[in-house]
C-alpha cells in the first residue's frame, strides 16, 4: 500500500470517527402489525423491537387482533389492533431501552364506523418532563393519521377521552442509537487501522518535508 493510501485510510478513519461522535444514527420503523398473522389477544405485544402494553383489568382481553377480513377493520386487507378495554392505557417502549422519536400514528374508531372520539396522548423525554395532546377522530371511515414528531421518547402513552375503545395501526417511529451502543469500543481491526493509518500519515509527512526542503 502507497503512502498516498495510508493516508486516505487516515483520513476516512479519522471522519468516520467524527461522525461517530457527533451523530446519533436514526433508523425509521413503520409498525403496521402485517408480519402478525396469528390471532393475539392479550396485554402485552410486540413488533419490530417496540412494545405495547394495555394496562386494562381482563388482562388476556386488553389488545385485540383486528383479522384482515374482519368488517370492523379500519385497514381493509391488513391488520390493526384494537384496544378493547374502556378506557385503559396503551404505552409504546422500545424493547433495548434507546430513546426514539414518534413520528405519527393512524387511529380509528374501534368498529371502524363513523363515530367522532378524543384521544389523548402522552410523550415522556428521556431527558425528563413529558409532551401531550388531544387529538380528534373525525366522523369518518378508516384509519386517521396524526402527526407528532416528537423527539426524545422514552415512552408514549394513548387513552380515548371521550368514546369506548380505538384502533391503532402504522405506528411511525425513529429510534435513535446513543453513541456508546453503536461506537463503544472500538473493535481491534478498526484500531489495527487506526494504527497504520497514524503511521502512514506520519511516514508520508515526513516525506513530504522531506521533498519540501529537499
Ligand atoms: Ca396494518
Ligand atoms: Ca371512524
Amino acid at each position: 500500500m502507497s503512502m498516498r493510501n495510508f493516508r486516505k485510510n487516515f483520513i476516512v478513519i479519522l471522519v468516520s470517527f467524527g461522525l461517530n461522535m457527533i451523530s446519533f444514527p436514526a433508523y425509521a420503523v413503520v409498525i403496521d402489525f402485517e408480519e402478525i398473522n396469528r390471532s393475539y389477544s392479550g396485554n402485552s405485544l410486540d413488533s419490530k423491537g417496540f412494545n405495547f402494553f394495555n394496562d386494562c383489568q381482563n388482562f388476556a382481553l386488553c389488545i385485540l387482533h383486528r383479522d384482515p377480513n374482519s368488517r370492523y377493520n379500519a385497514d381493509p386487507g391488513g391488520v390493526t389492533f384494537a384496544q378493547n378495554s374502556p378506557k385503559a392505557t396503551t404505552t409504546l417502549t422500545n424493547i433495548n431501552g434507546n430513546a426514539f422519536d414518534l413520528i405519527s400514528i393512524d387511529f380509528a374508531d374501534y368498529f371502524n364506523f363513523r363515530t367522532p372520539q378524543n384521544i389523548l396522548l402522552i410523550g415522556t423525554y428521556a431527558i425528563g418532563g413529558t409532551i401531550s395532546q388531544t387529538i380528534a377522530l373525525q366522523a369518518i371511515l378508516g384509519l386517521e393519521t396524526f402527526i407528532f414528531n416528537w423527539q426524545g421518547l422514552t415512552q408514549v402513552s394513548w387513552v380515548e377521552t371521550t368514546g369506548n375503545w380505538l384502533q391503532f395501526d402504522n405506528v411511525i417511529v425513529q429510534e435513535i442509537v446513543p453513541q456508546a451502543k453503536s461506537f463503544g469500543v472500538p473493535a481491534p481491526a478498526s484500531m489495527a487501522l487506526l494504527g497504520l493509518g497514524l503511521l502512514g500519515f506520519f511516514a508520508a509527512r515526513r516525506n513530504r518535508h522531506h521533498k519540501f526542503f529537499a
